[in-house]
């Protein structure tokens, strides 16, 4: 069974809801949606097998005792994925950015990518954090939205460490390890990609939910199902396209419908998180995405604004009113 919150959280009196202020906070960002559960979801891949649930059970703990500044648990993997790598990797150099393909090279010479053996998110941390300051911090699902966008923030990345069920290796329901180290990490390894992935996270502070919907519903349509332009063509970005096969090359194809990616528009686009997207948002570029994101950020109504401190990692209220 899975535990939500363990310390129940104080409600606060004024209507600004809480919100992390320094990184250890995170510590309470903890709020997790069942959804796509293998306890609980008879049409989860792994619901019928006992053993992968008793390892899932056993890292789901791991995430659950995780405190900031601890170091990232070690997990054995008694499967691979390289197939499921190589497969997509075959299509990469045609449909992903410029900015994921140099980033995946660099991760194959350093960390073992497109090596038998399944990453630690540990090792791939650290090169994250020479690269853009990003961290990983392991998370046992899927989080409440406002959890999972409040560590951007701090340009913390919660990352899954379970591996997706061995009947189903192209395709997985819930966010896997898979999905984070093909499709999220070399993307978090780009300068102005991480940059907009941190201001979808101060944006969200202390936001009322409706916000909070469109911040994710904004994530959902770039860091996960992007596509940007370079050099004349369409490439993708988004962390969900780069690591699913399927979707990857069916929204490359001339299929779906794209339109320009525009913050009010884009935040309010119905989506789908059980088949491919209907539509597709496509960015100039990621400097002119940031730009656009920092125009959008401003009209959010708060009656403070807030500043990252990177010195001590926390962040800077600056009250308005
Ligand atoms: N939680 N672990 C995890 N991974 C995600 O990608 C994720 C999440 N919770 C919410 C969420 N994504 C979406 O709501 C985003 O659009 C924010
Ligand atoms: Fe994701």
């Amino acid at each position: 069974l899975k535990r939500v919150a363990d310390d129940v959280r104080t409600v606060p009196e004024e209507k600004v809801p809480w919100f992390p202020r320094q990184i250890k906070d995170l510590d309470r960002c903890n709020l997790l949606i069942t959804k796509f559960d293998p306890d609980m979801d008879e049409e989860h891949p792994g619901f019928s097998d006992p053993e992968y649930r008793k390892r899932r059970a056993f890292i789901t703990e791991l995430a659950f005792n995780y405190k900031q500044g601890d170091p990232l648990p070690i997990v054995e993997y008694t499967q691979s994925y390289i197939s499921y790598m190589m497969t997509l990797r075959s299509i990469y150099p045609s449909l992903a950015c410029r900015q994921f393909l140099d980033a995946l090279q660099q991760l194959e010479r350093e960390c073992g990518y497109g090596e038998e053996k399944i990453p630690q998110l540990r090792e791939v941390s650290a090169f994250l954090k020479g690269k853009t300051g990003f961290q990983l911090r392991p998370v046992a699902g899927l989080l409440s939205a406002r959890d999972f966008l409040a560590s951007l923030a701090f340009r913390v990345f919660q990352c899954t460490q379970y591996i997706r069920h061995s009947s189903a290796p192209m395709h997985s329901p819930e966010p896997d390890c898979c999905h984070e180290l093909l499709g999220h990490i070399p993307m978090l390894a780009d300068k102005e990609f991480a940059q907009f992935s941190q201001e979808i996270g101060l944006a969200s502070l202390g936001a009322s939910d409706e916000d909070i919907e469109k911040l994710s519903t904004l994530y959902w349509f770039t860091v996960e199902f992007g596509l940007c332009k370079q050099n004349g063509t369409v490439k993708a970005y988004g962390a969900g396209l780069l690591s699913s096969y399927g979707e990857l090359v069916y929204a490359l194809s001339n299929e779906p419908e794209y339109k320009p990616f525009n913050p009010e528009e884009t935040a309010v686009q119905p989506y789908q998180d059980q088949a491919y997207q209907p539509v597709y948002f496509v960015s100039e570029s990621f400097e002119d995405a940031k730009i656009k994101l920092r125009r959008y950020s401003a009209t959010i109504k708060r009656p403070f604004s807030v500043r990252y401190d990177p010195y001590t990692c926390s962040i800077e209220v600056l009250d308005q009113s």
